[in-house]
């Protein structure tokens, strides 16, 4: 997990002053002991987060489609398609995002549910 690693660089200090007695010189004197912080080498994809929405029976289908469109940018025929699978299958993908983006969503989507009255659910399930 920690992208900082300490690495340590024993750097065998070869004489310059004459002294050839010294021989192996491991953490003795002569030793440098250095402190080296590694720059993230390998790009790290982030965890992805599905946005699910919920059926009920309340919230009207208009509703749900016109979330899809404004809030996940679904043209209106796919938005058309999410909202029936969840009105028939109980729950579906809104869009699949990165962890503050999926966060965002789905307050954005209960807000805007709650303003308008309706018990529209919307959760984030880690993809
Ligand atoms: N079941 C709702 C109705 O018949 C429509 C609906 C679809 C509600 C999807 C919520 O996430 C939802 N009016």
């Amino acid at each position: 997990m920690a992208s900082d690693e300490i690495a340590r660089l024993a750097i065998s200090a070869k004489s310059t002053d004459g002294d050839e007695s010294g021989g192996d010189d491991s953490a003795g004197a002569g030793t440098i002991i250095q402190k080296r912080t590694k720059t993230q080498s390998k790009t790290k994809r982030p965890s992805m987060f599905k946005v699910m929405l919920l059926n009920d029976d309340y919230t009207p289908m208009e509703f749900v489609v016109d979330l899809l469109k404004t809030v996940f940018h679904k043209p209106h025929a796919e938005a058309t398609k999410i909202m029936l699978w969840v009105h028939q299958n109980g729950m579906g993908v809104a869009g699949v995002y990165p962890f503050e983006v999926a966060e965002t969503k789905v307050r954005t989507v209960e807000e805007l549910a709650r303003e308008a009255q309706y018990p529209l659910k919307c959760v984030m399930e880690k993809e």
